[in-house]
């Protein structure tokens, strides 16, 4: 009876692993997508393998920005942050973040009305703010 009971708990805590590693799969493969984006030293957005820097997401899209900043000729000293990455027509859906050095994540979700949204860099970070500047297009 001892040795039943045991061997029951054996294969339940082995499902157990089995189900948890499947749902941990499951998540890799349809987590959020993540967006690479550099705030440079030279006072510009980059982002990877593109001239302009415009980011595309589809309205509504939850996605993950991982936001690389390094310091420019000046930065705002009070709070650290370097640069911001700003979209004013989306402030209070929290498209607005203060960006210190190094690498962050920013979990971000689509506006629902597709269109060109600028992104601008609000901490006078030195040579070129006045055109650090990048876009977010959302498509339908
Ligand atoms: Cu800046």
């Amino acid at each position: 009876m001892l040795t039943t009971r045991r061997t029951i708990n054996v294969v339940f805590a082995a499902l157990c692993a089995l189900g948890a590693g499947r749902i941990a799969a499951v998540a890799g493969d349809v987590g959020p997508r993540i967006i690479d984006v550099t705030a440079d030293q030279d006072n510009r957005f980059k982002v990877p393998k593109q001239k302009d820097p415009v980011i595309t997401m589809k309205a509504n899209e939850v996605a993950v920005l991982r936001i690389t900043s390094r310091k420019g000729g000046e930065w705002d000293t009070k709070d650290g942050a370097i640069h911001t990455f700003t979209i004013n027509a989306l402030k209070d859906k929290g498209w607005n973040f203060r960006l210190k050095e190094g690498t962050q994540k920013y979990p971000v979700v689509a506006p629902a009305e597709p269109g060109e949204y600028l992104v601008e860099c609000t901490v006078k970070c030195g040579k070129g703010h006045d055109d650090m500047k990048m876009k977010l297009v959302v498509t339908p």
